[in-house]
């Protein structure tokens, strides 16, 4: 068995993303496994029958499979830039509203904004553009959230990237991309600056960069490199 973690991952995925910010802020050097999710490697599938990523594994078999895990895992071993300085309470709550699986948060909204088609039997033009309007102004609501917390400081709770903030973005980048046009003319000018800052990041530039497909033999990829 490998002596570093191995991290089963989707390069494009914000859960994904968040568990990579962690490693890499943390500085914990894992076998990075890039997969694409139509066919999941028969082992990941095995340490994590839920069949999603990010799934790491450590090397005494240990496996977490929840991206917040990850990141808080890694974040507890080495936080040297001070990530997991903001209220607890406060950020989880934060979290929760991005990605928690009720239907009044922001990846629920984000889902139908982003795949009306998926979402909707009705497969005319109008009535997916109204699924996907009527889903846009949903997660609006909590892109305001983000907005009016922006006004008080650089980053989400602080005048310092935090766990929030890492957390979250990856699906405000989402959220941005699909409607790109629309996203550059709304009116939330902290979070566009705030998104603009986090996509021009190394830390994000590091965590995006393309790796190559996983195969079994492959020789290992490290990440960080
Ligand atoms: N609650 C999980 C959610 C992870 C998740 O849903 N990941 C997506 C990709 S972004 C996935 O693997 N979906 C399975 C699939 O599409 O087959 C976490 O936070 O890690």
């Amino acid at each position: 068995m490998s002596d570093l973690p191995i991290l089963y991952s989707f390069r494009r995925c914000p859960y994904a993303m968040r568990a990579r910010i962690g490693l890499l802020e943390a500085n914990i050097k894992v076998e990075l496994r890039e997969i694409i999710l139509r066919d999941k490697p028969q082992h990941m599938l095995e340490l994590s029958p839920k069949a999603t990523v990010p799934v790491l594994l450590l090397p005494n078999g240990t496996v977490i499979d929840e991206s917040l895990d990850i990141l808080l895992w890694a974040l507890n071993q080495n936080d040297p830039n001070k990530l997991l300085t903001a209220d607890p309470k406060t950020t989880n709550k934060l979290i929760e509203q991005t990605d928690s699986s009720k239907d009044s948060h922001f990846k629920h909204h984000l889902d139908r904004y982003k795949y009306a088609t998926r979402y909707n039997n009705d497969d005319t033009q109008t009535s997916q553009q109204t699924t996907a309007l009527t889903a846009r102004i949903a997660a609006e609501t909590f892109i305001q959230t983000l907005e009016t917390l922006l006004t008080d400081h650089q980053f989400l709770l602080a005048n310092n990237p935090t766990l929030a903030d890492y957390a979250i973005a990856p699906f405000v980048r989402q959220f941005a991309n699909s409607g790109r046009e629309w996203w550059n003319a709304a009116p939330y000018p902290n979070t566009q600056k705030w998104l603009e800052a986090f996509i021009a990041s190394p830390t994000f530039q590091t965590i995006f960069q393309k790796f190559p497909l996983w195969q079994p033999g492959n020789s290992p990829l490290h990440f960080p490199t």
